[in-house]
């Protein structure tokens, strides 16, 4: 098995839409919310709540809203749709781990890197469980143990404490902009997957395919 010989000691992935398609499940949350509320919601809009928490994706849906909603309302909005995400969540299985994802994630594994999860989600540890990824990882770092949502790097520093490295030890791989941003906000450099990510000018590096990361990391 070859050795990891690249620049980087650990790597930090985010989860809903680097690691697995979480990401059209918050849709489907937020859409169904959205309907219920009267309020018009697209895929556009969605785009905009990659790597946002849920209280900070929750007013980017409500700027459409015709009303104003009191504290109490929007904390019950967000429950509400936490409970139709979790009911998309429980039906995944450790095939919606996607097979380019795994295999690469193993020869990194294998290869002595570190591997961490940075994500804003508090539903990180039931994702990792429902596609076979529980264990997997040398730390997480997620949206139960920070106060500050991306672009804050709060949640990729928290990964680096956790893996006992240095931010310029670590990549960071995001599909967010706000990802990347909070990426470089924290001394990190970054691997940008898909056209969100992408389309900053902070991302160190863009992927075509998760592969990728072998050969940024010197592994083939
Ligand atoms: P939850 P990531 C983020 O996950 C999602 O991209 C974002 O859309 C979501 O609002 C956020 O998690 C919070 O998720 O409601 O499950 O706590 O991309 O940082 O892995
Ligand atoms: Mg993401």
């Amino acid at each position: 098995m070859r050795k990891n010989s690249g620049a980087f000691s650990g790597l930090i992935f985010d989860l809903d839409g680097v690691i697995c398609f979480t990401d059209r499940y918050h849709y489907q949350g937020w859409k169904r919310l959205a309907d219920e509320e009267g309020v018009y919601f697209d895929e556009t809009i969605n785009h905009r709540l990659r790597g946002v928490s849920r209280m900070a994706s929750l007013e980017i849906v409500l700027e459409r809203a015709e009303k104003a909603y009191s504290q109490a309302e929007k904390e019950e909005m967000a429950e509400r749709k936490n409970r139709y995400y979790r009911e998309l969540l429980g039906e995944m299985t450790p095939a919606d781990l996607p097979a380019d994802r795994k295999e690469t994630l193993i020869r990194l594994k294998e290869s002595g890197l570190k591997l961490a999860i940075g994500s804003s989600s508090k539903n990180a540890k039931f994702i990792l469980e429902r596609i076979g990824l529980d264990g997997f990882f040398d730390e997480i770092s997620d949206g139960t143990m920070i106060s500050r949502s991306k672009p804050d790097p709060e949640v990729f520093l928290t990964a680096a404490k956790l893996l006992q490295l240095e931010p310029a030890q670590c990549l960071v791989i995001e599909d967010a902009k706000a990802g990347v941003e909070a990426a470089a906000a924290g001394g990190f450099q970054s691997a940008a997957l898909g056209p969100d990510a992408q389309s900053s000018s902070l991302a160190t590096f863009k992927l075509e395919s998760f592969s990728d990361l072998l050969q940024i990391c010197g592994i083939v």
